[in-house]
């Protein structure tokens, strides 16, 4: 059975308009840094859950939008996500992560210190749903699991960044204590954990971060 199809809504802009928002929106996400020294200042959860509704538009294998949102307020659970974090955090650095990996990371200045993850005051789990479909409660296979569920975590990056504030992606490794203290199925993998809110007074970054690749490294036009 076909579905339904209906016009689609697409408004022509202007060339001139076009390329200046293609430009304006490159000047203003260039701007979007990891942070890791976040302010305890509060934010409205409004703006959380429009971020949350943006990324939710994501391109998803067969429209079936295979994600879910924990959202970490300021409660109690917090402390239990920082201490776990850190434990695997500290098994990583102390153990687990080859030389290789270390030197890598080494310019970020990163370590098994994650105070953030009680500091700032959102922090929202995602998960990656291998079963579900177009509505919610339906068990059908999902494709394209994480090309989808990535995707809608850079749009939410953006969104967030877009809002005014600034963000990190974690990803302790395993991330199963996530699951439990997020209280989500087994079928649902832990996929990233993202930190919201405002930058520390005297945030800084590493200037390594600042590093980007010119468009010559980065892309081809081949015809
Ligand atoms: N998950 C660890 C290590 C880490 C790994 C990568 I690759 C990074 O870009 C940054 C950190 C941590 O959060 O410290």
């Amino acid at each position: 059975m076909t579905d339904t199809r209906l016009p689609l809504e697409f408004t022509e802009k202007p060339l001139d308009d076009m390329t200046a928002e293609a430009e304006a929106f490159y000047a203003d996400i260039k701007k979007r840094r990891t942070v890791r020294e976040f302010s305890g200042r509060d934010v409205p959860r409004e703006i959380i859950e429009n971020a949350i509704l943006a990324a939710g538009t994501a391109p998803s294998g067969a429209n079936h939008q295979p994600w879910f949102f924990s959202v970490l307020g300021k409660g109690p659970l917090r402390t239990k996500l920082r201490e776990a974090a850190e434990a695997e955090e500290r098994a990583f650095y102390q153990e687990k992560a080859s030389q290789e990996w270390l030197d890598a990371l080494e310019p970020l200045g990163t370590d098994d210190h994650k105070p953030y993850l009680e500091i700032a005051p959102w922090i929202i789990a995602v998960f990656a749903q291998r079963r579900g479909g177009v509505t919610a409660g339906e068990n059908k296979k999902n494709y394209y699991v994480s090309e989808s569920v990535g995707i809608a975590c850079g749009m939410l990056l953006t969104a967030l960044h877009r809002a005014g504030l600034v963000t990190l992606t974690h990803t302790p490794n395993p991330m199963t204590f996530v699951s439990e203290i997020c209280n989500r199925p087994k079928d649902e993998k832990p996929y990233m954990l993202i930190v919201a809110g405002y930058p520390a007074d005297g945030a800084t970054v590493p200037e390594h971060a600042l590093i980007k690749k010119p468009l010559s490294d980065i892309a081809e036009f081949i015809e």
